[in-house]
């Protein structure tokens, strides 16, 4: 039994009709037409992250949005500053990926703690989405499993929580 068969409800975007419906606010979360975003990707892992990408691209293209432009950095530690830079491009959100894989170091948790941490501190620093695409696992195996393998790809379901949060974003009032 594939460990998706004992899971059913995992939740994965890329297995969701996308709600498509551009009059309404809420319901319009998945529409791009209009926005642009940057994706940063970091290379380490990059059989993994390679297809995450893959994953957001499909997204974006799907829902429509005006332009997407990649960067690449070395690790998920370099993601923040990448995108605190990225922030002051004008994009309408910032779709953050990376595979951070467990080792025998406590070198996992630095790299993962702050690739987070510091993603999170663009994000509310910055007044913009910042959607955390960034893979942390024990094995290959389970993060092959989440960039297009049983359990979805987390680069699509990224890039979707970046659209829903820029049209969050412009809507009046918020
Ligand atoms: N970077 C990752 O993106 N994933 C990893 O699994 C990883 N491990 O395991 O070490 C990793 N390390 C590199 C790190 O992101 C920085 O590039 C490096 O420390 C230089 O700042």
């Amino acid at each position: 039994m594939i460990e998706a068969d004992r899971y059913p409800d995992y939740p994965t975007m890329s297995r969701e009709t996308p709600h498509w419906s551009p009059e309404g606010t809420q319901s319009a979360r998945n529409d791009a037409r209009g926005l642009k975003f940057a994706i940063v990707v970091a290379r380490f892992n990059s059989g993994i992250t390679s297809k995450l990408l893959d994953g957001a691209r499909e997204a974006l293209s799907k829902a429509g949005a005006d332009a997407v432009e990649v960067f690449d950095v070395p690790g998920a530690f370099e993601l923040p500053l990448a995108a605190k830079r990225l922030a002051r491009g004008g994009y309408s959100g910032i779709i953050a990926l990376g595979a951070v894989i467990r080792g025998e170091t406590p070198h996992f948790d630095y790299v993962a703690g702050e690739a987070a941490r510091g993603l999170q501190q663009v994000a509310l620093e910055c007044n913009i989405p910042v959607a955390f695409g960034v893979l942390t696992t024990d094995t290959m195996e389970q993060a092959a499993a989440r960039a297009g393998g049983e359990y979805g790809n987390k680069g699509y379901d990224a890039a979707m929580t970046a659209i829903e949060m820029a049209q969050f974003c412009k809507a009046p009032g918020k």
